[in-house]
C-alpha cells in the first residue's frame, strides 16, 4: 500500500467516525449492500451456489465492489458469509437459496462437538487473496471484514438452519453448560481466525455478527455468551489494535451495554431502539452504527427521508456515528433508493 492510500484510508469518514473522530460528513454503508436487492449481483451469481461463489477471489471482488459503485457508500464489505470459515473448518453444510445456511448433521452431542475441526490460516487462502484483490481496487476506501459471533454460528448448527425459538440451542445452553462453553469456545477460535486472515490481508475494520443475540436475556447472555464473542474481539484487538471493532446483534437493546463490554469499539444498533438512548446507555468511549428500519425503505421517498433525518440527528448526539440500517438490506428494495439514501446522508450531514 502507497503512503498516500494508507493516509487516505485512515482519514476516511467512516474509519474517523468509528475513532469518534470529528467527520467531514456522515459515513454510511449498508448491512448487506451487496447481494440480492441488485441486478448486477443476481447476474453475477446466476448460475453459482453461494458457498462456491464464496471461494472464488474475482467473485468475491466484483460483487464486493458493486454496491461501492453504484452506491458510493463509505465503506465495502467482504462478500462471504458467517457460514463459510466452518464449512472449510469440514461442517458439512450448505446456504440454500431462499433458506439461509442448513447443516447436514446438526451438532447436539459431545462427540458433534469433537468432530468440529480447527481452522487454520492455510484453509482460507482464497479469502486472503480476495482481500488483496479488493484492498488494491478500492484505494482509499475501507474494507470491513467480518464474522458470525458464538452464539449466531452455534444456533444454525444446533438447529440445523434458521430457527424463530432457538429451543434445542437453548436446551443446549441449559441443560449442558460444559458442551456449550466447549462448542463456543471452538466457535469462537475459528472467528477469531477468519478474522485474523481477513485483517491481515488488509481490511480496515470488522464486524462480529451476533444477528440472533436478542433471544437471550441479559443475565444469560453474560454468562453464556460475552466471554466467547470477548475472545474473538480481544484477539483482534491484540493483533491489530488500531482496527475498529464493530458489534452488532438484532433486538439487543437490554444487551447493548453488554455487547460494549465485550471489547467493541462501535455498537450496532437495530431500528427499536433510537441512537441517542443507545448512546446514553453505552457512554462515551464508544461509537454507534445504525439504525434506519430496512422495511421503511419501502414507503414513499418523503417518508424514506422523514426517517432518515430524524436517524441523523439522534446520532447527531452520540461520540461517533456511523450510518447504516438496523439491520440488512432487504432483497425486494429497490436500490435507486438506497443511492439516494447515501446521497441524502452525505449532504444533510455535510459540515
Ligand atoms: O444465494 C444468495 O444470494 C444467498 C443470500 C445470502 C447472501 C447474499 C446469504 C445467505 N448470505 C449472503 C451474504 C452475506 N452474509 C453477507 C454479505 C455482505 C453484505 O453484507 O453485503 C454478510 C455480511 C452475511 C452475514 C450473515 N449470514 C449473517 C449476519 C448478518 C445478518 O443479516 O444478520 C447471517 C445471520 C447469515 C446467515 C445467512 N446467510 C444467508 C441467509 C439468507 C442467512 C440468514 C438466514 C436466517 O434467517 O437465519
Amino acid at each position: 500500500m502507497t503512503t498516500s492510500t494508507a493516509t487516505a484510508l485512515s482519514d476516511s469518514p467512516f474509519l474517523r467516525a468509528c475513532r469518534r473522530q470529528p467527520v467531514p460528513h456522515t459515513p454510511v454503508w449498508f448491512m448487506r449492500q451487496a447481494g440480492r436487492s441488485l441486478p448486477e449481483y443476481r447476474e453475477v451469481r446466476a448460475s453459482i451456489p453461494m458457498l462456491e461463489a464464496c471461494r472464488r477471489p474475482d467473485l468475491v471482488c466484483e460483487v464486493t465492489l458493486q454496491p461501492v459503485r453504484r452506491h458510493g457508500v463509505d465503506a465495502a464489505i467482504f462478500f462471504s458469509d458467517i457460514m463459510v470459515p466452518l464449512a472449510a473448518a469440514g461442517v458439512d453444510l450448505d446456504i440454500a437459496p431462499g433458506v439461509g445456511p442448513v447443516v447436514a448433521r446438526p451438532v447436539r452431542t459431545a462427540a458433534d462437538i469433537d468432530a468440529i475441526g480447527k481452522l487454520d490460516g492455510g484453509d482460507l487462502g482464497d479469502i486472503a487473496e480476495a482481500v488483496r484483490l479488493l484492498c488494491a481496487e478500492l484505494g482509499g476506501t475501507p474494507l470491513i471484514g467480518f464474522a458470525g459471533a458464538p452464539f449466531t454460528l452455534a444456533s444454525y448448527l444446533i438447529e440445523g438452519g434458521p430457527s424463530r425459538t432457538y429451543t434445542r440451542t437453548k436446551a443446549l445452553m441449559y441443560g449442558e453448560p460444559a458442551l456449550w462453553h466447549d462448542l463456543a469456545g471452538r466457535l469462537a477460535a475459528i472467528s477469531a481466525e477468519f478474522l485474523r486472515v481477513q485483517v491481515a490481508a488488509g481490511a480496515s475494520a470488522v464486524q462480529l455478527f451476533d444477528s440472533w443475540a436478542g433471544a437471550l436475556s441479559e443475565a444469560d447472555y453474560r454468562r453464556y455468551v460475552l466471554p466467547h464473542s470477548a475472545a474473538v474481539l480481544a484477539s483482534v484487538a491484540a493483533g491489530f489494535p488500531d482496527v475498529p471493532r464493530i458489534h452488532f446483534g438484532v433486538g439487543t437493546a437490554v444487551l447493548l451495554p453488554a455487547m460494549a463490554e465485550a471489547g467493541a469499539s462501535v455498537v450496532g444498533v437495530d431500528w427499536r431502539t433510537p441512537l441517542d438512548v443507545a448512546s446514553a446507555r453505552l457512554g462515551p468511549d464508544v461509537a454507534v452504527q445504525g439504525n434506519l428500519d430496512p422495511a421503511a425503505l419501502f414507503a414513499p421517498w418523503p417518508a424514506v427521508e422523514t426517517e432518515a433525518r430524524r436517524v441523523l440527528a439522534e446520532g447527531a448526539a452520540t461520540p461517533g456515528h456511523v450510518f447504516n440500517l438496523g439491520h440488512g438490506v432487504l432483497p425486494e428494495t429497490d436500490p435507486t433508493v438506497l443511492t439516494r439514501l447515501v446521497e441524502l446522508i452525505h449532504e444533510a450531514s455535510r459540515r
